[in-house]
């Protein structure tokens, strides 16, 4: 499925992104860039639904903290669709650590600590598909086609 136009990832801006004012500035990176939004919506998520997202990391001693964290304020939760998405999306973010990350991505941009990155991508597309199973129900994603479509795709 990789590689293909409906590719899809699960896009997050973390609760220091929302408190920053960054919702407006990382949603458009994905939009200009000219990916095609499929749900998003806006939420405090529990932090049972945290620890089922970060379950692989359940043994890193930052997961208590960083679940914590993620329940501490609201979240933008997304999907966004296009051609090799989830590996662009993760390119568009940056490093895990934002002092790694280049001038030009996200992470690069607006943040400075490991544990303050603003924003989640998906790292596979079996990750995507399970954190979107996760976070949406299949009618909260919206099938509908942008009109600009054939001005990205050849
Ligand atoms: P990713 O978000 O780039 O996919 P992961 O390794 O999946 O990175 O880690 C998930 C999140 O856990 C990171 O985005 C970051 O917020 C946090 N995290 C990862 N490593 C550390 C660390 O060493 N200290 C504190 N927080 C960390
Ligand atoms: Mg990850």
């Amino acid at each position: 499925m990789a590689s293909k136009k409906d590719e899809r990832t699960y896009i997050m801006i973390k609760p220091d992104g929302v408190q920053r004012g960054l919702i407006g500035d990382i949603l458009k990176r994905f939009e200009q860039k000219g990916f095609k939004l499929v749900a998003m919506k806006f939420m405090q998520p529990t932090e049972e639904l945290l620890a089922k997202h970060y379950g692989d990391l359940s043994s890193k001693p930052f997961f208590p903290t960083l679940v914590k964290f993620m329940a501490s304020s609201p979240v933008v939760c997304m999907v966004w669709e296009g051609l090799g998405v989830v590996a662009t999306g993760r390119t568009m973010l940056g490093e895990t650590d934002p002092g790694k990350s280049n001038p030009g991505t996200i992470r690069g941009d607006f943040c400075i600590h490991i544990g303050r990155n603003i924003c989640h991508g998906s790292d596979s597309v079996d990750s995507a598909n399970k954190e979107i199973a996760l976070w949406f129900k299949e009618e909260e994603l919206v099938k509908w086609t942008p009109t600009e479509q054939q001005w990205i795709y050849e």
